[in-house]
This record gives C-alpha cells, sequence and structure tokens, in this order.
C-alpha cells in the first residue's frame, strides 16, 4: 500500500457541524487561569520542564474526552475528513525545539509582561501533511484553529477559542499538530490531548484543545482574533493595527541575577535570545547602551532560543548590563519603549568574599 493509502484508510468522513465538540466534557478549572512563570534568573536550562513553564488559559482549561476526540478539517477543501487520536499518532511526526512565549494580557498595555517564556519541545504531526490530504481550494487564504474551551473572558462570551494564521505559515514545515511536550504526552493544562503549535509565533496562536481546522478566505470573525490579540504595526501609516503572530528579537538576562554581589572581578553575564525567523547576534553594554560588545552566542536549534554569554573583568563598583538581540534580517531590540526592549540587571562586583557574606 502506498504511503498516501495508507492515509486515506484512516480517515473519517466529516461528522455533523459541530459534533467533534462533543468531546469536551467540562472546564477545570473554569474561568481565567495564569501560572506565572519564574524570573528569568530561574530558567537556566535550555529546555524548559514543564513545572518552570508559564500558563495562559483565557476561559477555562477544558477537560476532553479522548475516546470522543477528533479533529475536523473542512472549509474550502477538495476533500474535508476528520482523524481521531489513534490515526492521528500513526501518521508520520516531527520533534521541533521552540521558543514558546505568551504576548501577556490583551487588555494591558504590550509592555506589562515581559518575561512569560520557555523554551521546549513539541512532537506532532506538520499540519501541512493535513493540509495536503485535504487540498486547499485556491480562494483559502487562511486557516481558522479551533479548540474545546468555551465561556467567558475579560466580559465578552466565546463558544469557542478561535484563532487563524495565514496559508503561508500554516504551510510552513514546523507548524505542528502536538501531542507530547519535553517527551511526554500532554497535560490537560497544556492543552492535551493536541494542540496546535506554531513555532516562532506568540503562544496565542497555538490553539490547546484543537477540534478543527478550517480553511477560509478571510481572518477568524471570533474575539481571540478581533477584539483581542492585535497591536500597533510600527512599521505601518499611523493607527495602523496587526494581528499578534511572530515574535520580534528579543533576549533576557540570567546571570547575574538582579542586585547579585559577585565576589570575582572576572564577570560572566549569560542569557537567552530568540526571535521568530532567524538566529541572533546578542551584544551587552555596560554604560547604558552607549557603547556595545559582542557576545558568544550559540547556534540556533530549529526554533529555539540561544544562549549568550560574554565575560569580562570589571573593578569593584555598581554596575548595570544591558543585552540587546540583533536578527539575521537586521532587525534589533529597541532600548526602550516596546515589549521586546532591552533586558538590563543591576548587579555589584566586591571582589571581596568577606563582604559577599555580609
Ligand atoms: N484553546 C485555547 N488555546 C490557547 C489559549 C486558550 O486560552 N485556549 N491560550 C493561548 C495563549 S494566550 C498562550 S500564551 C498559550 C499558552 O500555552 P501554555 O499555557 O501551554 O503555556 O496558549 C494559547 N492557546
Ligand atoms: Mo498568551
Amino acid at each position: 500500500m502506498s504511503a498516501e493509502s495508507d492515509i486515506s484508510s484512516h480517515l473519517l468522513e466529516p461528522p455533523e457541524p459541530g459534533d467533534e465538540r462533543n468531546a469536551f466534557i467540562k472546564l477545570d478549572p473554569p474561568g481565567f487561569f495564569i501560572r506565572h512563570p519564574p524570573k528569568p534568573h530561574l530558567l537556566e536550562s535550555f529546555i524548559t520542564p514543564d513545572e518552570l513553564l508559564f500558563q495562559t488559559i483565557h476561559m477555562g482549561a477544558a477537560v476532553v474526552d479522548q475516546s470522543k476526540w477528533m479533529l475536523v478539517v473542512d472549509g474550502l477543501v477538495q476533500k474535508p475528513f476528520a482523524i481521531n487520536l489513534e490515526a492521528l499518532k500513526r501518521l508520520p511526526c516531527r520533534t521541533i525545539t521552540s521558543l514558546h512565549e505568551c504576548y501577556g494580557s490583551p487588555l494591558k498595555p504590550a509592555t506589562t509582561a515581559l518575561w512569560r517564556i520557555g523554551n521546549v519541545q513539541w512532537t506532532g504531526v506538520p499540519l501541512n501533511l493535513l493540509l495536503g490530504i485535504a487540498r486547499p481550494l485556491s480562494e483559502a487564504s487562511y486557516v481558522w484553529s479551533e479548540g474545546l474551551d468555551c465561556g467567558e473572558f475579560a466580559g465578552v462570551e466565546s463558544d469557542r477559542y478561535q484563532k487563524d494564521l495565514p496559508m503561508e505559515k500554516a504551510m510552513s514545515d514546523e507548524v505542528l499538530l502536538a501531542f507530547e511536550m519535553n517527551g511526554k504526552p500532554l497535560s490537560q493544562k497544556r492543552g492535551g490531548p493536541v494542540r496546535l503549535v506554531v513555532p516562532g509565533w506568540f503562544g496565542t496562536n497555538s490553539t490547546k484543545w484543537i477540534s478543527r481546522i478550517t480553511l477560509q478566505e478571510h481572518r477568524a470573525t471570533g474575539p481571540f482574533t478581533t477584539r483581542f490579540y492585535n497591536e500597533p504595526d510600527p512599521s505601518g501609516p499611523k493607527g495602523a493595527m496587526r494581528p499578534v503572530w511572530s515574535v520580534e528579537p528579543n533576549s533576557m538576562i540570567v546571570k547575574p541575577r538582579p542586585d547579585e554581589k559577585l565576589t570575582s572581578l572576572e564577570v560572566r553575564v549569560e542569557g537567552w535570545a530568540w526571535s521568530s525567523r532567524n538566529d541572533n547576534t546578542v551584544e551587552v553594554s555596560f554604560d547604558d547602551g552607549q557603547s556595545w560588545m559582542g557576545a558568544k552566542v550559540e547556534p540556533r536549534v530549529d526554533f529555539s532560543w540561544q544562549k549568550f554569554s560574554f565575560v569580562t573583568a570589571l573593578d569593584s563598583g555598581n554596575y548595570k548590563v544591558m543585552a540587546k538581540a540583533t536578527s539575521r534580517d537586521g532587525l534589533s531590540q529597541p532600548l526602550s519603549g516596546r515589549r521586546n526592549h532591552c533586558h538590563s540587571v543591576a548587579f555589584r562586583v566586591t571582589g571581596d568574599a568577606v563582604d559577599a557574606i555580609q
């Protein structure tokens, strides 16, 4: 049997519209739920363990009946279909290392929640494989994704969490229907049994408890793409808005930790840099951004963050170090005012072990 006919034999006819939502049991916990990330200096490992990874849930965490779960692929396609969990897991899958970053609350200024980030490994079936089976019609321009959660967020009722991706990103090799994170099945709060993962784009696009993929001509109409998660476009005309999609270059200092007293005159600065498409260079400054020195940057794996380090000798005294990432396409972090502005950390060099333990 060819790979294609083998896949086809596992596909189901699409159910009556909306029947895929019968896999939803309840919300637990109901309502808005956030697990804050630890402070940057605690995010030391390249792969962030589940316990240290933030969580953001708007309307409540769906509890899903795995025996009833199916993914429907429909809309502007030649061959709509559904697939159950067992069949999905038998398709060719991929593991991708990627940054995972929350944009922050869509109700507050974008500069209020800056370090809701981690770096994890996702395993799942590439979305483009399923789209290839469904054969998109030429009018299809957006891929909408729907989660099984429903309820209220910020006074707005939604019958489902709904997001969209432009066709180009949806067809890229990296977008996954993931059923594992860091080598373990997705937990209920992480979006299990299956969630969308959109590497390099803000977490809001990675629909948890996914139940339907539907191809459409225009952007999704639910509140999570209309009222929430659009931002001013700095490259457009005044007042222009753009969807919260790709992540701009950013970085965070992990060492020294804020207000740390360093006893050695040799100071080591370390941290993470990331951006949606390319690898980054990183520079550090000890004089509020007047002069910059290049840091060593480790290679990027898939869409991962990259470790940077810089070692220098400093006299005793008070310091502030700042880091700035620049992606290969030339975009740099601004010094202030935007959600990806440069991170800085104040510390003190004593050069004296006795001073440090006081
Ligand atoms: N169905 C659904 N998917 C969702 C959300 C949600 O509330 N419901 N929150 C989004 C947001 S804003 C983020 S940042 C990520 C967070 O994923 P995590 O909680 O697994 O870290 O999931 C996204 N996917
Ligand atoms: Mo988010």
